[in-house]
């Protein structure tokens, strides 16, 4: 049996089963191999780009917690995988790459495709390292794995075309050979007693407790909402975190800073005590000023606690096996009016997002794509969601109900995840209803393609249920950036640099065998997600949307309001359309605020 053929057979035994890649004859060992081990597995999953197998690979860990794997060809390939591969890193997740090499001899000659790959994913990657002969490919896989679920990180494996197709032999029995093992395990993570009892003393002092979760809290959520109903708290998410705990629960504020609720950040700016766990929300200011709450919180990882609020105590442990030492610590807060009023503020913002989105769009409103979306989201949905304005309403709309997964690119915050991570979902659970959600500009630039993917295996991909839609919102804007450079730069929005074709989306997809639906009337949004959802084939959504509607954040800090007026004043195309949409969006905030107190107020 060949190296390369081998190493898929061990990867199976890591129980790996699919890989997604692109061919290359840097990497034709596993070529012949794919088609050689038994029952196709691993199967070799073919995408249309390297950069997609790692962002499948990428969501393949984020939606199963298992390690993902890609494969790519030597030089170009190589590098067409590093964009998914710092996504996953960024998000801490655990990938395995698989990349081919020019044959041993040749190494060092400036030879055609030679990249040094070591160096290339240095930084990516915890563990990169070279499978030297027919005796190295063992320890070298085997260890590529661990890493990269120890250090929740890609872990790069270079195979040099030679090696991959030498013959297989385990080590030789003599000095200098090493005999690895297939098999990694979490250990569970508490702090000491002292610490926890530090903490419960700070948590339990608190009259007004705000939690922030984040991504390292999803397999803790039973212990974050019984902790919420002790400390009398409410719950504020970061975007990877949105899935962790149900927003079905009155406490649960979603999401925090600029894309966040008006609810998250009153809670959070108003609380004497914050408590933080699994989260590295980036942006300190949207959490309390330095000393005016009082901090607790809880990472996974060292290197990254009290780096965003200084803590008054750092728990450095698993949030589920910590919160179960510290709830027994925690007293039952009698008083109940700090809850209470954090669950008015969450109904006052759910009348706040209903308002918006049916304010008038041209032709339709963003919002009320998500709005209607978020009526019908069926159980067990998977949502995933591109870089983009689109980012800004499934952080708002989608309320998510228990069981539910949604991700995205959290900390790299790139363009194109949306269509591979939802493919990706769908391989993963053929079971499971998916959703994507994507711009135009992210479906341009390499979302499209990806269609054929769907179309390739369409079968497998939708044989235990139907539901695979792909949203895409055309607004011919790459318009979170035109935003940002209004609020940020205060610079009107430059046509030559922000206005990108039409391409005819709905029809593309028609063009492949799918459903394809163009929405340029409000009033066919709600039939067309109906349709969509009820379809036994994958179905795009285009929906026209109106640029000028912006994701208004739940707090105007006068600087950005200066910026953002001084953008629109230098001859913005959007000017009149973005002021009088955003006062009414602001304007519903206020209105919904005092709505309860006005005589028939309604509720
Ligand atoms: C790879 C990459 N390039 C550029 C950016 C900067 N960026 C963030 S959002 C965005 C606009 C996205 O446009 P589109 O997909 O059309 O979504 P829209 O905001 O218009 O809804 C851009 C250019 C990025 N995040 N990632
Ligand atoms: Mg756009």
């Amino acid at each position: 049996m060949q190296v390369a053929e081998w190493i898929l057979t061990r990867l199976k035994e890591w129980d790996i089963h699919r890989v997604y890649g692109y061919p290359g004859d840097g990497i034709n060992a596993f070529l012949g191999a794919f088609a050689r081990v038994e029952d196709k597995d691993p199967f070799f999953t073919q995408v249309r780009h390297e950069e997609m197998a790692a962002f499948m690979a990428c969501a393949h860990a984020k939606f199963t917690g298992e390690i993902g794997c890609c494969i790519a060809t030597s030089g170009p390939g190589a590098i067409h995988l590093l964009n998914g591969l710092y996504d996953a890193k960024l998000d801490h997740q655990p990938v395995l790459a698989i990349v081919g090499q020019q044959k041993r001899q040749s190494v060092g000659a400036h030879y055609q495709q030679e990249i040094d790959l070591t160096t290339l994913f240095k930084d990516v990657a915890g563990f990169v390292s070279t499978v030297m002969d027919e005796h190295s490919a063992r320890h070298v896989i085997d260890r590529a794995i661990k890493s990269a679920y120890e250090e929740q990180r890609p872990a790069v494996v270079i195979v040099p075309e030679d090696v991959g197709e030498m013959d297989y032999a385990d080590p030789p029995r003599e000095h200098g050979s090493v005999f690895t093992s297939v098999g990694w395990n979490r250990p569970h993570a508490v702090p000491d007693e002292t610490l926890l009892r530090q903490a419960a003393d700070i948590l339990n002092a608190g009259e007004k407790v705000a939690i922030l979760i984040g991504a390292g809290a999803r397999n803790a959520s039973r212990e974050v909402i019984e902790t919420a109903d002790v400390l009398g708290a409410g719950i504020a998410k970061a975007l990877l975190g949105k899935d962790a705990v149900p927003d079905t629960l009155p406490f649960v504020t979603g999401g925090i800073g600029l894309l966040g609720t008006e609810a998250s950040h009153k809670m959070v700016m108003n609380c004497d005590t914050l408590f933080m766990i699994g989260t590295s929300f980036p942006y300190a200011e949207w959490l309390p000023a330095e000393g005016k709450a009082k901090c607790v919180e809880i990472d996974i990882d060292g290197s990254l606690i009290g780096v965003r609020y200084p803590n008054d105590v750092s728990l450095v442990g698993d949030a589920k096996d910590t919160l179960k030492a510290l709830l027994p610590m925690l007293e039952h807060k009698s008083d109940r009016s700090w809850q209470e009023h954090i669950i008015e503020e969450r109904k006052i913002w759910d009348r706040v997002l209903e308002d918006r989105a049916h304010q008038k769009g041209d032709p339709v409103n963003p919002e009320l794509v998500f709005w209607e979306l978020n009526k019908r989201l069926p159980d067990n949905v998977i949502i995933t969601s591109d870089s983009g304005s689109a980012t800004n309403w499934y952080a708002r709309h989608c309320q998510l109900r228990e069981g539910m997964r949604g991700s995205l690119s959290g900390t790299l915050a790139t363009m194109v995840p949306g269509v591979p991570y939802a493919i990706s979902a769908k391989f993963a659970h053929p079971d499971r209803p998916v959703i994507g959600l994507t711009g135009d500009g992210a479906f341009q630039m390499l979302g499209m393609n990806e269609l054929l993917t769907v179309k390739r295996y369409l079968p497998q991909l939708t044989a235990k249920n139907k539901t695979l839609v792909f949203v895409v919102l055309a607004n011919d804007d790459l318009n979170q950036v035109s935003m940002e450079q209004r609020a940020l730069s205060g610079d009107p929005k430059n046509p030559d640099t922000q206005t990108i074709p039409y391409l005819p989306a709905a029809e593309y997809a028609r063009l492949l065998g799918f459903e394809g639906i163009k929405v340029e009337r409000p009033e066919d949004v709600g039939p067309a997600w109906d349709r969509a959802m009820a379809a036994d084939l994958p179905v795009l959504l285009e929906f026209r949307t109106d640029p000028q509607i912006v994701a208004l954040p739940p707090h105007v800090k006068p600087t950005m309001f200066k910026k953002v007026a001084k953008g629109l004043a230098s001859g913005d195309e959007d000017a009149t359309g973005i002021a009088t949409k955003g006062f009414k969006g602001k304007l519903s905030e206020v209105t919904e605020h005092v709505k309860d107190k006005l005589p028939g107020g309604s509720q």
